[in-house]
């Protein structure tokens, strides 16, 4: 007979399932492992089945048998089909309250799906975010689970102990019903995306508009670490740029092929954010950066092949290489700024259409440790929303305001450069035409208004008068009230 006797169980062992269920054992719990094919649990127990208290189980029976009640099953298998076959196998084997945890990167609309397919089998299910990769899994993550309220009673405790900490807080909350934690971590996927791209762009400005060697750029982000841009992102992006190709003697990233891949969930934010209506610009050109370098026919048939017009030099235009290497950072800082705003806007979003009650302040304070994008300033989010919790955007909070005030100048000119030298700049130059949007008395949106009056009848408001206005543009072109 098996005994019940383990606080969790993790079904899954590939690296970060068997990370996770070693960082629950590391953290004194009795973990039930699971994997659907046993030999992989046969070599995680022989791996690390003496470093902490395991039970392995060969079938699903096994497995829900060996836990204590309430139940409480963690997945880490393949988003999607998997997950729901793994869900369906554990559901027939649960009894009512018990919870099922998904901790894969699921899409939320299919986390709302199967809350609501196991609330009505009196089951919990908690879909929740999880971020830091590998390494996170094992020594904390950051954890963003949603679902039920109840669940997180008997839930949260363990998953707190597992994550990461800073300053002493644990970086997982319960962040609101059903969707809710895997949306957030959605867009968490989205922020580091435009986080990602615009620490590229810096780079190759840098490399291709300073001509900075790659080992010299590492020491100038290591120096940009140390002050307003200090994020997991800066430090390793310098670790990668002084690392050296054993075969070839060249710098790493001279070697590696410039097509960067992706698994969906920056794709998942920017098609959450159209159907927000939330312009999430930066995130947007981040992702599409990626398909662009990811294009690679097209690329060919286009490298060398199209005009660029005449191009200058940073010399020619009389900047100087220290000027522009801080021009530079300014840039990366404030069009990293509009990626956070814009991101913190889609979950405010998100949070409104779902009745998810989501506080932004919650995900500032979790994200500041275990996951990817983890940096100093968002601590200065949370005295923003702290100071004004409906504050419309991150940008108008008066410490960003600030910021965004002695960084401009330079974005603008970094930009300038970059178009005058032919360097693409996706994610800072549409940044700043959205900041340069948000500050504009006038839009050119009244022409098209006009122009869909003009062709389809689809009306206007005036700037003088209340109501909905058409004019007569086969007609006499007088207006009439619609
Ligand atoms: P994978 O996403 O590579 O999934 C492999 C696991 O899924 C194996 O245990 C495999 O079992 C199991 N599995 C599959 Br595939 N189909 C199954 C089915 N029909 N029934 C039962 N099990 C099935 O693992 P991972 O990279 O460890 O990621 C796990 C989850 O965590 C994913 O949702 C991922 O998106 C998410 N995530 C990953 C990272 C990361 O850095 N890798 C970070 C954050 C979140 P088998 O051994 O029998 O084939």
């Amino acid at each position: 007979m098996t005994v019940s006797s383990a606080q969790i169980g993790v079904v899954g062992l590939a690296v970060m399932g068997s990370n996770i269920a070693r960082n629950f054992a590391n953290h004194g719990y009795t973990v039930a492992v699971y994997n659907r094919t046993t030999a992989k649990t046969d070599a995680f127990m022989a791996e690390f089945g003496s470093t902490g208290s395991f039970l392995p189980a060969a079938t699903v029976e096994e497995f829900v048998a060996s836990l204590e009640r309430p139940r409480r099953a963690l997945i880490m298998v393949q988003a999607g089909a998997a997950t729901d076959a793994v869900i369906n196998q554990l559901a027939d084997a649960m009894e009512p309250g018990d919870i099922i945890i998904d901790g894969g990167n699921a899409l939320y609309t299919d986390t709302i799906r199967r809350e609501a397919e196991m609330a009505a089998r009196n089951l919990h299910f908690v879909g929740a975010g999880i971020s830091g990769g590998e390494e996170g899994a094992l020594n904390g993550p950051a954890i963003m689970p949603g679902g039920p309220e109840e669940s997180y009673r008997s839930l949260g405790p363990l998953l707190e102990d597992i994550s990461a900490k800073v300053d002493g807080t644990p970086c997982c909350t319960h962040i609101g019903p059903d969707g809710a934690g895997h949306f957030v971590k959605m867009v968490h996927n989205g922020i580091e995306y435009a986080d990602m791209q615009v620490i590229g762009e810096a780079y190759h400005l840098l490399r291709y508009a300073a001509g900075i060697e790659p080992a010299e750029i590492a020491a100038i982000f290591r120096t940009w670490n140390a002050g307003d841009l200090d994020s997991y992102l800066i430090e390793i992006t310098a670790e990668v740029l002084s690392q050296v190709d054993a075969v070839t003697g060249k710098p790493l990233i001279d070697v590696i092929v410039d097509s960067a891949g992706q698994k969906g969930t920056g794709r998942w934010t920017v098609k959450a954010a159209l159907d927000l209506g939330i312009p999430t610009t930066g995130i947007g050109e981040a992702v599409f950066a990626r398909a662009l370098s990811g294009a690679r026919d097209q690329r060919e048939a286009t490298t060398g092949n199209l005009p660029s017009g005449q191009l200058s030099t940073l010399a020619e235009l009389g900047v100087s290489r220290d000027d522009f290497v801080e021009d530079v950072r300014r840039a990366l800082y404030a069009s990293k700024l509009v990626a956070y705003a814009q991101g913190f806007d889609e979950i405010r979003a998100g949070s409104d259409e779902h009745n998810w009650n989501v506080d932004p302040r919650d995900l500032a304070t979790i994200w500041r440790g275990g996951c990817i994008i983890r940096a100093k300033f968002l601590n200065r989010i949370v005295d923003a929303y702290n100071a004004d919790p409906d504050v419309r955007s991150l940008l108008l909070d008066p410490y960003f305001k600030g910021e965004v005030s002695g960084l401009v100048d330079s974005w603008r000119r970094v930009i300038v450069v970059a178009t005058r030298l032919g360097l693409p700049v996706p994610v800072f130059a549409s940044s700043l035409s959205y900041y340069d949007s948000l500050r504009a008395e006038r839009l050119p949106a009244a022409l098209i208004q006009g122009q869909r009056d003009f062709f389809g009848a689809h009306t206007y408001r005036r700037t003088d008068r209340a109501g909905q206005f058409h004019t007569l543009w086969s007609g006499d072109r007088s207006e009439v009230e619609a």
